[in-house]
């Protein structure tokens, strides 16, 4: 079981991020470690500059991160923590697999389409070339399992696709160079949507902070955009199929049902007939019940700047001799010559 995933440090971390994918880096760090086998959590500090950025929130903003993580329960005696920036493999197995990534298959990525809009021709190569990037991140470590949200689902089939072709171009089906992937996505809130929009996902890029929950809100600050959270005037249906049409609601009741380990169905039994002004109060106590103790602990890390570094000092040199056998095999298999 080797765990390999990634979190963006281009702004503050959300409740849809700890949701969707850190609670499942944290579970699955303790399987990981009962089974003997890995887990490499890294802040993707490459990918960051695919967008336009500011130099020095990015450093600032990478610190926080892993603060962040290890508030919510990554614990680097366990976990191996780390920056892709300290870790050069990642940048160049993705230059070795561009040879056998497809332009079509890029081309095809929604979070490409989404991210570019209508101004393709003017995003940097970086954000076309992203996907290629993560799919480095994943095989280097001959990754099996990807904690991840709903919306990078389709970025892992693509390096599924990827390891698959380079395997059949390049290695052998007895002797691969690259494990085959699988993505690990949450039940329930594997897309936590906006507060403002229930069609788009809660994002760090958003320009509106009411739409998305910071893991570092305190609580009257959660609790103020619970409140003023866009609903619906009808009250809660007592079942899943009624908030079929209610796209504000269904996240709602999803943050709840995954904030209490629960169903949405157990939700609806529990809180259907009750309008929103009841109902969010509830959900506001709870938000603040989880989320409470993370933030405390990141208000106590996130200045020890000495601990923060040597964590991720630490993590670089442990992957960047976990990832050698494999970035040595595909220069193999490509037939470069190296020293
Ligand atoms: N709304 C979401 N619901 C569930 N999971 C989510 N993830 C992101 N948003 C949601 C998951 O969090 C992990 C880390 O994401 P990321 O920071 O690397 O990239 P992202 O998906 O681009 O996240 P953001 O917040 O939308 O960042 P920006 O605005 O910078 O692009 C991933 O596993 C992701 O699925």
């Amino acid at each position: 079981m080797i765990v390999v995933s990634g979190i963006q440090p281009t702004g503050k971390p959300h409740l849809g991020n700890y949701l969707g994918a850190i609670k499942n880096y944290v579970k699955l760090q303790d399987e990981a470690v009962a089974n003997n086998g890995k887990c490499l959590i890294f802040l993707a500090d490459l990918h960051a500059i695919s967008m336009p950025h500011n130099p020095a929130e990015l450093h600032a903003a990478t610190l926080e991160m892993v603060a962040t993580l290890v508030a919510c329960g990554l614990d680097p005696s366990k976990t191996v923590l780390f920056n892709q920036a300290q870790v050069p493999a990642h940048a160049e197995l993705q230059w070795l697999l561009m040879g056998t990534a497809r332009m079509g298959w890029l081309n095809r990525m929604t979070q490409w389409k989404d991210k570019a809009g209508k101004n393709r021709e003017g995003q940097s190569a970086a954000l076309f070339s992203y996907p290629v990037l993560q799919a480095a991140d994943v095989l280097l470590y001959q990754a099996t399992h990807v904690p991840v949200g709903d919306d990078q689902k389709q970025h892992l089939e693509l390096a599924r696709d990827i390891a698959q072709k380079f395997n059949n171009d390049f290695a052998s089906e007895e002797d691969p160079v690259f494990t085959l992937p699988d993505p690990f996505i949450p039940e329930t809130a594997a897309r936590i949507m906006s507060l403002r929009d229930g069609s788009k996902k809660m994002s760090k890029s958003d320009p509106s902070d009411m739409s998305r929950i910071s893991l570092t809100d305190d609580a009257d600050t959660m609790a103020q955009k619970v409140k003023k959270a866009k609903t619906d005037p009808e009250p809660l249906p007592s079942e899943v199929a009624g908030l079929a049409e209610r796209p504000e609601a269904l996240n709602l009741v999803s943050i709840y049902a995954a904030l209490a380990e629960t169903t949405a169905e157990q939700v609806l039994a529990d809180h259907g007939g009750a309008g929103f002004g009841q109902f969010k109060p509830a959900l506001a106590e709870l938000m603040v019940s989880v989320l409470s103790p993370i933030r405390d602990r990141f208000v106590e890390l996130k200045d020890d700047r000495e601990q923060l570094d040597a964590i991720l000092a630490r993590g670089a040199a442990q992957a960047r001799e976990q990832g050698t056998p494999t970035l040595d095999a595909a220069y193999k298999a490509l037939g470069l010559v190296r020293g």
